[in-house]
């Protein structure tokens, strides 16, 4: 079951600026920082709130740190701005395997591993009414759920 908005990827071209305007404007802080080599990108997570099911939404900042990845090549056709939204659920397995079963195209036949350890899959924009849609579980929960299987 999907209980939380996980968090909302903002593409930028310059990460410290971007996580300065942030801060400036709103006050938000930084979270958490982190090169993911395989999504190709260097991330800035800003904790807006913490959820009712245990967890929290973020504003991811996503810098490309390759002009072919997915966020550089957004960027390059896009401009700065939204590019994803995620929500969170405890069993990104079970939950990605039932939206796949919908005829929804599942990007990943596995989840990868995502911000803070998590585990993420994505849905494809185009069978999501033009929104690219990632699926979270956390760290502890992935945990938990290795821990009980
Ligand atoms: N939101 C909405 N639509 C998008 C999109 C986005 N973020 N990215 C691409 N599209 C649309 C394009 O506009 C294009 O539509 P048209 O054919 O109408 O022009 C279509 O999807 C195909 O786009 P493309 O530019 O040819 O790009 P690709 O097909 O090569 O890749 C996608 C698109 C979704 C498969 C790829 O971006 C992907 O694998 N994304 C998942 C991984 C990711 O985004 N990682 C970065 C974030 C990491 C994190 O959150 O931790
Ligand atoms: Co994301």
């Amino acid at each position: 079951m999907l209980t939380r908005i996980d968090h909302i990827g903002i593409a930028c071209h310059d990460l410290d600026a971007t996580v300065e305007f942030y801060r400036a404007t709103y006050g938000f802080e930084v979270f958490h920082t982190e090169i993911n080599e395989e999504q190709g990108v260097r991330e800035a997570m800003l904790k807006i709130n913490e959820t009712s099911d245990g967890g929290a939404s973020y504003l991811q900042l996503l810098e490309p740190v390759r002009e072919d990845s997915a966020v550089g090549k957004w960027l390059a056709k896009n401009g700065e701005g939204v590019h994803h939204i995620a929500f969170g659920t405890e069993d990104v397995d079970g939950d990605s395997e039932a939206i796949r079963e919908k005829g929804v195209r599942v990007l990943y036949e596995e989840p990868r591993n995502g911000s803070m350890g998590s585990r993420i899959t994505f849905l494809h924009p185009k069978d999501c009414h033009g929104v690219l849609t990632e699926l979270v579980t956390s760290a502890a929960r992935a945990c938990r759920s290795d821990q009980a299987g």
